[in-house]
């Protein structure tokens, strides 16, 4: 019998909700209960690809939005045969961002529809769950100064707010919404609850591909 393959988890939400925090703890709880995870970020920007949308990130560079948009797609590809070797060997992804947050930023810009920013990433593997910490951009504010990244504004991380609420409504996608204005143990709390729930059915499933 082959052995079972392991769950791909994706968190995500805007900048400041809390993502990176939960997942290093998620991936920690996970191996405490003595199930192989590994974390995984995207923009993965340790390769040729992703050090372009680094210096892109970092106003380094200038990019083209729709050269951009397919250069954060073509880096979470790149990553494919890893995270489907990784799977198979029975190991859980905790993944911070995926091609959500690549649909959501890019959509924020004008011109851009939710549906050409949704191709590229069409077919990539599936996460059995997603869960979407949910902050208002009220909330997110309070936490502080936003850094100095491309992106960072309180006006376009708004906008990128409501395309998430949009993405939300496909219900081919396994979406959770975590409430991310509890302290750090209560959104730890149901982030493990909820992925806890998810593994029967990932190991008895084989790995779907998104948006198809
Ligand atoms: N971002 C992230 C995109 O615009 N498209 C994508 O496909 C992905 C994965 O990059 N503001 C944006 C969202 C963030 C920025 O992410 C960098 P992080 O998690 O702060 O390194
Ligand atoms: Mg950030």
């Amino acid at each position: 019998m082959a052995s079972k393959r392991g769950a791909l988890i994706v968190l995500e939400g805007v900048d400041r909700a809390g993502k990176t925090t939960q997942c290093n703890k998620l991936v920690q709880a996970l191996i405490e209960r003595g199930r192989p995870a590994e974390l995984m970020r995207f923009p993965d920007r340790s390769t040729t690809i992703g050090q372009l949308i680094s210096a892109y990130l970092e106003k380094k560079s200038d990019l083209e939005d729709h050269t951009v948009h397919l250069l954060f797609s073509a880096n979470r590809w790149e990553l494919v045969p890893v995270m489907k070797k990784k799977l198979e060997q029975g190991i859980t992804l905790v993944v911070d961002r995926y091609a959500f947050s690549g649909v959501a930023f890019t959509s924020a810009k004008p011109g851009f529809s939710l549906d050409w920013c949704m191709k590229p990433d069409e077919g990539l593997p599936k996460p059995d769950l997603v869960m979407f910490l949910q902050l208002n951009p009220a909330e997110a504010a309070l936490r502080g100064q936003f850094g100095t990244e491309r992106y960072e504004t309180s006006a376009f991380q708004k906008a990128v707010h409501e395309r998430f609420q949009q993405l939300m409504k496909d219900s081919s996608v396994n979406w959770k919404v975590i409430d991310a204005s509890q302290n750090i143990e209560g959104v730890h709390n149901d982030i493990t609850t909820h992925s806890l729930n998810v593994f029967n059915e990932a190991q008895n499933t084989p790995l779907g591909e998104l948006w198809r």
